[in-house]
C-alpha cells in the first residue's frame, strides 16, 4: 500500500464503536485527506510512505467535536454575570429585557463582517485546543434578515478556517420584540418566511428551537418542526434544560439528530430517544454557570444505549465557556461520566450528533484525517487535566495546521 503520509510514533486511542481501542505504538496512514491505514507500527511495515512523520510519544485521538454552539453573537453579558452572582436568576433576566434579548440587540447592531470577525478569537481557543468540527447555531437574530445574516457569518467563519463546519437555524430561540406577547404569531412568522428562505439559502444544515417556559412550548415547537421536516431540514431539540416539558420526547419523535441540555429528562423522554437514535448532547457548561443542581440522568440514558454528546454551548448567557477539555472534565466530575465516556462524546457521538458519524469522529479506514497529536501518556488524561496546554498537533483533512 503506498500513502502520502504516515504518522508514526504515537498511541493511537481511535474510539471505533466509543471505546479508546489504544493501539500501542500506532501508525495512521493518510492520503488525499482520509485515512487508509490505522495499526500498530508492526503492521504498517509494509507500507511505502512518500513521507513519514516520527512523533516521539504521546497520544493521537481524533479531532475533538464540539456539536452545539452559539459562536456567533454580538456584544456580552458580563454584567449579567455580576447580576446572577447577586442571587438574580437567569429567567428573572430574561423575564426583565436581558438574556437573550440583550444579545439579539447586539447582534442585530453587528454587520455580517463585523460577527465573523467576533467569532473569530472564540473559534481560534476551540481549535488550539483540538476542536477539528465544530456547530454553529444561528438564534440571536429572531427575524429572517438577522437569522440569515448570522447563518452567513457562520458559513464564511467555517469557510476561513481549517475547520469541518456545521451549521443551525435556530429561529426558535427566544420571542423578538415585534412578537412581544404573541409566540404563536412568531412561530406562524417562522414557518411562512424563515424557515423557507433558510431552506432554499443552503445555508443551514439543521434546525434547533428552545422548548423551555421561557422559551416555546412542546406545540409550538412541533409546528415550527412539522415544517422543517417538511423542507427536508433534519431537526435538534434544546430541551429540558430548565423544566420537564416533554420536548426531548417530541423531538425523538421526529427522529431528532439530538436532543440537547437534558437535566429534566424523564424515564420516559429516554425510552423515547433510545427507539429513535437521537443523540443526548450534555452541556456541563450550562450546567455549572446556572448553578444547577438537577444532574441529567447518565445512568438511565448509559442504560437504554443512548449515545452522549458533550458539547461547550459557547453563548455569552449560560456558557461562556471557550475549552472542550474544561467541558470532559466537568462531564466526570459533574455528571459522573468515565473519561472514556467524554472522550467518546467529544469525538465519535458529537459527530454522530451532527449526522456525522460515517465521516469523522473516530480513526478508521476510509474517514477523514481529522486528528489531534497530544502531550499526554494516556487518552484518560484529556478529561483528567483542567487547563494546560496539551495538544501538540492538530491534523484536518489530512492537513497539519497547528504544531
Ligand atoms: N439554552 C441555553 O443555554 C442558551 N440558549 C438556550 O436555549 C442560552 C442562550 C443565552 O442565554 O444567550
Ligand atoms: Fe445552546
Amino acid at each position: 500500500m503506498k500513502v502520502e503520509r504516515l504518522y508514526t510514533g504515537a498511541d493511537v486511542a481511535t474510539m471505533k464503536d466509543g471505546e479508546y481501542n489504544l493501539i500501542k505504538d500506532g501508525a495512521i496512514g493518510v492520503s488525499q485527506g482520509r485515512i487508509k491505514f490505522v495499526g500498530t507500527l508492526a503492521a504498517s511495515r509494509n507500507i511505502k510512505a512518500a513521507q513519514t512523520i516520527p512523533l516521539k510519544g504521546g497520544v493521537i485521538t481524533p479531532g475533538l467535536v464540539d456539536c452545539h454552539t452559539h459562536l456567533i453573537f454580538g456584544g456580552n453579558r458580563a454584567g449579567e454575570f455580576e447580576q446572577r452572582l447577586n442571587g438574580v436568576s437567569y429567567e428573572e433576566i430574561a423575564k426583565n429585557g436581558g438574556g437573550i434579548a440583550s444579545s439579539v440587540r447586539h447582534t442585530r447592531e453587528a454587520t455580517e463582517e463585523q460577527l465573523v470577525e467576533l467569532a473569530q478569537p472564540r473559534l481560534d481557543a476551540l481549535m488550539a485546543e483540538g476542536v477539528t468540527c465544530v456547530e454553529i447555531k444561528s438564534g440571536y437574530g429572531l427575524s429572517t434578515e438577522h437569522e440569515m445574516k448570522m447563518l452567513k457569518a457562520a458559513n464564511t467563519l467555517i469557510e476561513k478556517n481549517a475547520v469541518v463546519g456545521l451549521t443551525t437555524c435556530l429561529a426558535a430561540h427566544a420571542l423578538p420584540p415585534e412578537f412581544k406577547d404573541d409566540p404563536d404569531g412568531y412561530i406562524d412568522y417562522l414557518c411562512e418566511d424563515t424557515l423557507p428562505k433558510v431552506a432554499k439559502s443552503g445555508l443551514a444544515d439543521a434546525v434547533d428551537a428552545f422548548c423551555e417556559g421561557i422559551g416555546f412550548s412542546v406545540e409550538q415547537t412541533k409546528k415550527y418542526f412539522e415544517k422543517a421536516t417538511k423542507l427536508d431540514l433534519p431537526v435538534k431539540l434544546h430541551a429540558e434544560q430548565l423544566s420537564a416539558l416533554g420536548g426531548a420526547s417530541l423531538a425523538a419523535s421526529f427522529n431528532a439528530l439530538s436532543a440537547d441540555h437534558l437535566e429534566y429528562l424523564t424515564q420516559d423522554d429516554v425510552d423515547a430517544m433510545a427507539k429513535a437514535g437521537t443523540v443526548a448532547v450534555l452541556l456541563p457548561g450550562a450546567f455549572y454557570v446556572l448553578k444547577e443542581t438537577k444532574l441529567p440522568p447518565i445512568q438511565a440514558l448509559r442504560d437504554a444505549g443512548v449515545p452522549m454528546a458533550i458539547a461547550t454551548d459557547i453563548n455569552p448567557g449560560t456558557s461562556p465557556v471557550l475549552s472542550m477539555r474544561l467541558m470532559m472534565n466537568m462531564a466526570c466530575t459533574c455528571f459522573g461520566m468515565t473519561p472514556q465516556e467524554a472522550l467518546a462524546g467529544a469525538t465519535l457521538y458529537g459527530a454522530q450528533a451532527l449526522g456525522q458519524e460515517s465521516e469523522l469522529g473516530s480513526i478508521e479506514v476510509g474517514k477523514r484525517a481529522d486528528f489531534v497529536h497530544w502531550a499526554v501518556n494516556e487518552p484518560g488524561e484529556l478529561a483528567y487535566w483542567v487547563g494546560g496546554n496539551l495538544m501538540k498537533m492538530r491534523v484536518v483533512g489530512g492537513v497539519v495546521t497547528h504544531v
